[in-house]
């Protein structure tokens, strides 16, 4: 079937509509295709990593679903990740986890207090082929040393030691991976020790933390952006959690430096509203550093949609100034139920998505309408920014960036499907 308007006349068409409300949508597709996104590799097989054998993650977090054709080793989760971010549009980072070192027979296993640089080249040579930068992080769980669901902050000091070198190891690979790729490497600590039940000792614990942290930071490490990830609950720590967000406010803001806080959307109360934290945060800390997720009821981890929550946040990155520069976007789903490779690429589509709605919206006038209190003008815009004709901008944006639009992406979700993964088991 043929077209009888062309896709560039439709284009043109939407493009006018923009303009008439003062939208440069040409600047606001450059602006897009510019930022990155740092993709998690943990997506592809279930948050599993390389280091532990065949076993599910633990310590807090769960992987729900059977769908075949988990990734299983290196090859095949590059593999599996260069077709997603074949169907994304726009710049991409990759996000490791230190579970993800790569044991070869060269390079045998060692433990986590033990990891080097050597081990995480193979991804380095990797990623520096496709033009991505890294991030990394350090993994604190899914392993035999977490004692009673704690790990710095155990009252047991061999425990807190081992865990203290882990972090230590990470923060100098990530050093080092960016002195080589020249780049700043975002360092994320998501520590999920905590306690199944109430507490009698917060402060004992807390103490803990701190001392091991302080022991981990000791040093300066200028290509690092030092993260950390606070979070309400995990399972079977449903109790308490260790490291809150005002225990990280406090130590990012107290270090100084690149030190700052990452907001993951589903670690928080279901009704606090995590866009709302930017504008507070971006006062106060050099970085936004973000885990993009769509929560369900509790941290599911389910696939982000472009919903209202994945909108706010985007308009946000657009609004606050400085937190387009600020933010370190990384998505944080991991749905092992659906195709993995079609759930990568739908999540991180959301969050392109979600990026260009916001960017394709007259922000001087907004502010002004609510700076000159015209409240029912304020309300009659926003309402009429979410029938523009969204969808023709994006379809232009898939085309230009060589990815499938959202009609093409099923079929090729399929064939890669049909071709390589349910060839796995
Ligand atoms: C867990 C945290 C954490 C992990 C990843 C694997 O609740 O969100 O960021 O999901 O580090
Ligand atoms: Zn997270």
């Amino acid at each position: 079937m043929t077209n009888a308007i062309s896709d560039d006349a439709v284009f043109g068409y939407a493009r006018e509509r923009y303009a008439r409300i003062g939208v440069d949508v040409e600047a606001a597709l450059s602006r897009l295709a510019a930022k990155p996104i740092s993709m998690h590799c943990w997506q592809g097989d279930d948050v599993q990593g390389f280091d532990q054998g065949d076993n599910p993650a633990s310590g807090g977090i769960m992987t729900t679903g059977n769908y075949p054709g988990r990734a299983r080793n290196f090859s095949e989760l590059t593999a599996d990740f260069e077709r997603a971010a074949e169907m994304v549009p726009g710049k991409k980072r990759v996000n490791l986890h230190a579970s993800y070192a790569v044991f070869t027979e060269k390079n045998p296993w060692h433990d986590r207090d033990q990891l080097t640089y050597e081990d995480f080249e193979p991804w380095v040579a990797w990623a520096s082929e496709h033009g991505y930068g890294i991030d990394f992080n350090p993994t604190f769980f899914s392993h035999p040393r977490v004692d009673h669901g704690l790990t710095v902050s155990s009252p047991n000091s061999d425990t807190r030691a081992f865990w203290v070198r882990h972090g230590l190891r990470c923060r100098e690979i990530a050093e080092r991976i960016g002195a080589e790729l020249n780049d700043k490497v975002l360092l994320n600590f998501w520590i999920p020790d905590g306690l199944k039940d109430t507490p009698t000792d917060r402060y004992g614990l807390r103490a803990n933390l701190l001392d091991s942290l302080s022991k981990i930071y000791a040093e300066d490490a200028p290509h690092v952006v030092d993260a950390f990830e606070q979070k309400v609950f995990g399972l079977g720590v449903e109790g308490f959690t260790v490291g809150d967000q005002e225990f990280y406010e406090g130590f990012a803001a107290k270090r100084g430096g690149n030190a700052c806080v990452l907001l993951d959307t589903g670690h928080f109360n279901p009704t606090e509203n995590v866009a709302d934290k930017l504008s507070a945060l971006a006062l106060f800390f050099p970085y936004l550093p973000l885990h993009v997720t769509r929560p369900m009821h509790w941290d599911s981890d389910h696939v982000t949609l472009f919903n209202d929550d994945l909108r706010e946040l985007a308009e946000e990155i657009v609004r606050v100034p400085g937190a387009w520069e600020k933010s370190l976007i990384g998505m944080d789903f991991f749905d092992a139920a659906i195709n993995r490779v079609g759930a990568w690429a739908v999540g991180m589509r959301s969050m392109q998505k979600a990026l260009l709605y916001a960017l394709l919206q007259p922000v001087d006038t907004l502010k002004e309408l609510q700076n000159e209190f015209r409240d029912t003008q304020k309300m009659i815009a926003l309402e009429q920014l979410k029938v523009m004709p969204f969808d023709i901008v994006w379809d232009e944006y898939c085309r230009r960036e060589g990815v499938p639009t959202d009609g093409e992406l099923w079929d090729q979700v399929k064939a890669y499907e049909d071709e390589v993964l349910s060839k796995r088991n």
